[in-house]
């Protein structure tokens, strides 16, 4: 179980804890109930409910570090190259998308230390569109053609980079993660007074000998069979979010699974006990 970290001091889905009765098949999952915690709780687009799940040892054990991220659509898969330029990247893009890189668009979460990475990505001439919170909806976006979205870059949280990689592997796409441990490039109040020395050491202690490995997809989620699954919360690009009717409530969710190589949309009504009327609006 991968989940929230010691950085929320979250009371339950917490990172290593062990879920079920212990009877059946072991399962791993990688899960935030709630992706985008700013975006639900300032009722803007694109909070999600997520959740990536494989069998015994098919998921990184990611720690709650953050991750250099880049996510790119199946055409561009294995083409693009996290140790490469932004600008590499955008030029490979455009080729194997065959869009001009002025039409690209490339989302990056709006945080100081993705700085120098805006301006480069303006310097292309491609479009950059900055997002508050929730690479995780960014990234899958890039998975499906018809989102806006051709390409995620940027820094966010290690554990909800395996939810990611989870879609991706199971759509094709491209994803690569790179684990982030240098306050001075994670740029981040949570890790006031942690050092640089410190982070590696907390990751060997881990078991992580190369902190600066880049993770593949199948890396990530290495197992046979994988399974990303999210509900809207409030509205997004893939899904809607969850709506309150008197008597119902109708939620969105996706699941993309390698099991029968599908992604699959479902809207759900569930209907209150005694309902009278059960809305579609
Ligand atoms: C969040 C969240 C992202 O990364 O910002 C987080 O919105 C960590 O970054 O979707 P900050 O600490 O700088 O906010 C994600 O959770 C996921 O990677």
């Amino acid at each position: 179980m991968i989940g929230e970290g010691e950085r929320d001091e979250a009371p339950m889905l917490y990172i290593g804890e062990e879920v079920g009765s212990g009877t059946g098949p072991g399962v791993d999952f990688a899960v935030d109930p709630c992706e985008g915690t700013n975006l639900c709780a300032n009722s803007q687009r694109g909070s999600m409910a997520v959740l990536a799940a494989s069998e015994t040892g098919g998921l990184f054990n990611a720690p709650d570090f953050y991750m250099k991220k880049l996510a790119a659509p199946p055409a561009a898969k294995g083409k693009v190259d996290i140790r490469k330029s932004a600008t590499e990247n955008i030029n490979i893009l455009s080729e194997c998308l065959g869009i001009a890189v002025s039409d690209l668009v490339i989302v990056v979460m709006d945080r100081s230390r993705h700085k120098d990475l805006i301006a480069e990505i303006r310097a292309t001439g491609a479009r950059v569109q900055p997002i508050s919170d929730g690479d995780v909806q960014a990234a899958i976006a890039c998975g499906f053609a018809g989102t806006g979205t051709h390409c995620l870059m940027g820094i966010g949280a290690a554990p909800e980079g395996v939810i990611s990689a989870a879609a991706l592997r199971a759509l094709g796409g491209h994803f690569q993660g790179q684990l982030v441990y240098d306050p001075a490039v994670a740029m981040t109040k949570e890790w006031e007074g942690l050092t640089r020395e410190g982070n590696l050491a907390r990751l060997a202690e881990m078991g992580i000998a190369d902190p600066d490995k880049v993770y593949e997809a199948h890396e990530l989620a290495s197992g046979e069979n994988v399974v990303f699954a999210g509900s809207g919360i409030t509205d997004g690009l893939l899904f809607n979010g969850v709506k309150f009717e008197r008597d119902c409530v109708r939620t969105s969710s996706l699941v993309i699974s390698t099991l029968d190589d599908s992604a699959r949309f479902t809207d759900t009504v569930h209907i209150k006990p005694g309902a009278q009327s059960i809305a579609l609006r």
